[in-house]
């Protein structure tokens, strides 16, 4: 009974998956390559109600995550492209101005301590766009955190802010009326293996201190402290390292802070490995309307069809994932990009960068295939990083060539519409890929590109796997 139920189920869904507009369309006898879809479905209304996620819910160790100025955000900042595309482009130059070359001498020496609290950039990021609710601190403390695999340090503002703190949605965490917080003292090893990781040590009196200063003009500075961090009424965690930040600015606007899951020592997958064998994955919702989710762990089940490619460290960033992008293809036809223009640059993966950057000649290869497939429509002006525009105005349906990224080792990516396309308005829809100005800028691949697919970090492993339908 219950296997007849299941193939009815089967049955259905695949009828329903053909039939559906969206997606690649299998002509009778005709293998077709592009996605025709509804143009409609570019825009998600925006009053539209949040729908949960149930991925989240069924396992143990799952957070949902929320776009941040979404319906499913409790932050409720309202979206405007161009700001977010202006933050995104400042985040892309501070990892290549601070990433495209190894550090200098002055940079390895510069360990000495200090109590000045000058900026300096530690780990590179800025400020990220999707959201997860953590617990801090004993009784526990909700906070509202972007997460970020751009950096390691988890931190949150903390009474009494005795720099500044800005405005965020929770109530600002005070440690003083937590019963798990303690100090770190300056003369710990933690703070010197912090100091180590950043290559500089501060201390404020006898307590060991902290400061990142981001590229987008964010910063956050203050105590490095431990405290208890609850994830779910099970994963619980004391003594974890984090930033209590004193003096904060910048573009976290309503978040509490960041949720570091960089590949660092002081990330949280690093700091939860005996749990969780620092291996994490998350879903990127493919609109702000749906949470997605971040999962620790194996618990929750991965994909059976995951493909993964090798992680390795680019330009000396204890930080970023660095991975190789070989390929890119455009409706099943390579293109022809040398093997070099990839190796020149070297690749990350960033959950926190919207748009995939690509070293000039691949996005220019690509932008040219693009183009060729999209002659029958009429295109309009560029519009911030995005160069590439067409006007959909009156069309119901339109057919967007597919694009596949090739990583080492024969994975392949294919990105469906809502992954190749950056909709402002139903005038001006965009390739949502922009090219770098150096051929040795680190390539990203970016949030836009990795939606609804199952993103797993396996550190032990040193590889990162994809999976297609990790979440609505
Ligand atoms: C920060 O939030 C406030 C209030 O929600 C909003 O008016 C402002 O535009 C936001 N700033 C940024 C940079 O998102
Ligand atoms: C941590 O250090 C701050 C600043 O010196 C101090 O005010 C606070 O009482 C200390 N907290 C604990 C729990 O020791
Ligand atoms: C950072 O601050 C400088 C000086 O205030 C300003 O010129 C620049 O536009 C800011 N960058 C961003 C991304 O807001
Ligand atoms: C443009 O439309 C015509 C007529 O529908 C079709 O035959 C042609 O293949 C299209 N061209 C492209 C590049 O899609
Ligand atoms: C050390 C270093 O190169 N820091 C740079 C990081 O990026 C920001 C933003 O582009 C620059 O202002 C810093 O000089």
């Amino acid at each position: 009974m219950n296997n007849l139920l299941n193939i009815i189920t089967t049955i259905i869904c695949v009828w329903l998956s053909w039939s559906s507009a969206d997606g690649a369309q299998k002509r009778e006898n005709e293998e077709v390559s592009f996605h025709r879809i509804q143009t409609s479905s570019l825009f998600p209304s925006s009053s539209a109600p949040c729908v949960l996620s149930p991925t989240a819910s069924n396992t143990k160790s799952s957070l949902r995550v929320a776009h941040r100025y979404g319906p499913c955000s409790s932050l409720r900042t309202s979206p405007d492209h161009d700001d977010i595309l202006r933050l995104d482009q400042a985040r892309v130059k501070s990892i290549h101005s601070n990433l495209s070359k190894k550090p200098t001498a002055r940079d390895r020496i510069s360990q000495s301590q200090s109590t000045d609290l000058q900026a300096r950039e530690g780990f590179t990021l800025g400020s990220g766009n999707y959201i997860v609710t953590v617990g801090i601190g004993t009784p526990k403390h909700d906070l509202s955190l972007v997460f970020d695999t751009g950096s390691d340090l988890t931190w949150t503002q903390c009474e009494p802010c005795i720099g500044s703190c800005y405005t965020q949605k929770d109530p600002i965490f005070n440690p003083s009326s937590s019963s798990s917080y303690s100090n770190i003292s300056c003369s710990s090893p933690v703070c010197d293996s912090f100091a180590s990781q950043t290559r500089r040590k501060y201390c404020s009196a006898s307590n060991c201190a902290y400061l990142i200063g981001y590229g987008d003009n964010s910063s956050t500075s203050g105590y490095l402290s431990k405290e208890k961090i609850t994830l779910t009424n099970t994963d619980v965690f004391d003594n974890i390292n984090f930033g209590c930040g004193q003096s904060n600015s910048g573009l976290f606007n309503g978040s509490a802070g960041l949720l570091g899951l960089g590949r660092g020592k002081s990330s949280f997958p690093s700091q939860t490995v005996m749990k969780y064998n620092n291996i994490f994955s998350y879903c990127l919702p493919s609109s702000p309307k749906y949470t997605g989710h971040l999962t620790f762990g194996t618990s929750g089940g991965l994909s059976s069809s995951l493909k993964y490619t090798s992680v390795s460290t680019v330009h000396e960033s204890a930080s970023l994932y660095g991975l190789d992008i070989v390929g890119i293809s455009v409706d099943d036809k390579e293109l022809e990009i040398p093997l070099t223009v990839f190796t020149t640059a070297g690749s990350i993966i960033d959950s926190g960068t919207v748009t995939t950057r690509l070293p000039p000649k691949a996005y220019a290869a690509l932008r040219t295939a693009f183009k060729e497939k999209m002659l029958n429509y009429t295109t309009t002006l560029g519009r911030s990083i995005l160069d590439t525009c067409y006007d959909f105005t009156g069309l119901e349906t339109v057919e967007i060539p597919k694009v596949s990224f090739s990583f080492k080792g024969g994975t392949v990516v294919e990105l469906d519409a809502i992954r190749v396309l950056y909709a402002f308005k139903m005038s001006q829809v965009c390739l949502a890929f922009a090219g770098n100005d150096k051929d040795d800028d680190l390539a990203i691949f970016g949030n836009i590109q990795q939606k609804t697919m199952q993103v797993v970090y396996d550190g032990p492993g040193d590889r990162v796997g994809f999976a297609p339908n990790g979440c609505m």
